[in-house]
């Protein structure tokens, strides 16, 4: 089932790139609409919480160092099908497989630092919401 919102990160890289203005365009010009956005630097427990569905994989101690390397931006978007045109407009999690003119074809330079998240289902859309922004942030 198709929801309005969808959750993302633009990640350490593409902060510490200077790819914030740029990525915050596409996304706007993709047709979403930003609901609720926070510029944060994670701590190790919060990366832990936010990727403990990964802890048992090998990538795992090098995502949170990655993730904890410098700030994010963290935000809720809205569109109808939210999720899904996410994942089409950010392209494969390896960048060198996204399609051309996602955002990271253009703005990502390996797997692991992969410059944005997208939420992968509508339930991990609310989960990751909720996990950074209050009901009252949400609005
Ligand atoms: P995605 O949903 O596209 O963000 O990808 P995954 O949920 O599979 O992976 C989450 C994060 O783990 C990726 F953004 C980067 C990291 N990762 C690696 O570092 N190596 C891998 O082989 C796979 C994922």
């Amino acid at each position: 089932m198709a929801t309005n919102r969808t959750f993302t990160m633009i990640k350490p890289d593409a902060v510490a790139n200077g790819h914030i203005g740029a990525i915050l365009n596409d996304i706007i010009a993709g047709g979403f609409k930003i609901i609720a956005m926070k510029y944060i630097h994670l701590s190790r427990e919060n990366a832990g919480n936010f990727y403990a569905v990964h802890k048992d994989r090998p990538f795992y101690g090098d995502l949170i160092d990655f993730m904890t390397s410098g700030p994010i931006v963290a935000a809720i978007l809205e569109k109808d099908n939210a999720v899904e045109d996410f994942r089409k407009l950010i392209g494969a999690t390896d960048p060198s497989k996204a399609e051309q003119g996602t955002i990271r074809n253009k703005y990502a330079k390996s797997i692991d630092a992969n410059a944005i998240h997208g939420s992968d289902s509508d339930e991990n859309a609310e989960i990751e919401g909720n996990f950074f922004f209050s009901q009252f942030e949400r609005f």
